[in-house]
């Protein structure tokens, strides 16, 4: 990322230390209150009417946003963005998603990390991410086709552990975190926003 970050007023991140010790036991943290929820609406706004794959101008600022960098540093991750998108559910949607490295998708590629910000609240009920802590450490395992997904053949019978946000709030992983995610229960849609980032010299 470059310098030409727009201005921000980030809410102070506490305890880097913590977050950066929980990152690297667990695999992932939440980061609270990344953005404002006013945020979270110009976020959806810059979005709309969005032609795959130009990045419009609106959103082009959020992207190359300083808090995303500050977070990965914070974490000791690299900050080289190269891919984001905003992911939905859409209203009682059986959309699973199977419990999967993200790194399976990248064969060979080196490491990323992911910055998974919730536009809307996120819970169970809308189909919240879901972690299974520390399996970052058992590197890239086996992967089958599951539909136009891949699915971890040795998936865990744990149900892991379910990341709920409020808007703004992100989880920060790293590719090879196994996560999956459930259906949609509500009747309304589960908004999300995935940065996806590198070390600078990968
Ligand atoms: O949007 C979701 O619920 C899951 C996204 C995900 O796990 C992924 O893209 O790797």
């Amino acid at each position: 990322m470059t310098s030409a970050s727009r201005a921000t007023t980030a809410t102070p991140v506490r305890s880097v230390a913590a977050l950066r010790s929980g990152f690297e036991r667990d695999g992932w943290v939440v980061v609270p209150a990344l953005l404002s929820a006013d945020e979270c609406v110009a976020v959806v706004d810059a979005d709309a009417g969005r032609q795959w794959p130009v990045v419009s101008d609106a959103l082009r600022p959020w992207i190359f946003d300083a808090r995303w960098l500050a977070t990965l540093e914070g974490l000791g991750a690299g900050g080289r963005a190269f891919r984001e998108q905003l992911v939905t559910k859409a209203p009682h949607a059986e959309t699973r998603v199977p419990w999967h490295q993200d790194a399976a998708y990248l064969d060979a590629a080196p490491a990323f990390t992911t910055i998974f910000v919730a536009l809307e609240a996120i819970d169970e009920r809308n189909g919240c991410l879901r972690m299974q802590p520390g399996s970052h450490r058992r590197g890239l395992i086996e992967h089958r086709p599951c539909g136009y997904v891949l699915e971890a053949v040795d998936a865990p019978s744990d149900e892991g552990v379910s990341v709920t946000l409020a808007p703004g709030d992100a989880v920060v992983f790293g590719s090879s975190l196994l996560h999956q995610s459930l259906g949609n229960h509500t009747a309304t849609r589960r908004l999300a926003w995935m940065l996806q980032f590198r070390d600078a010299d990968a």
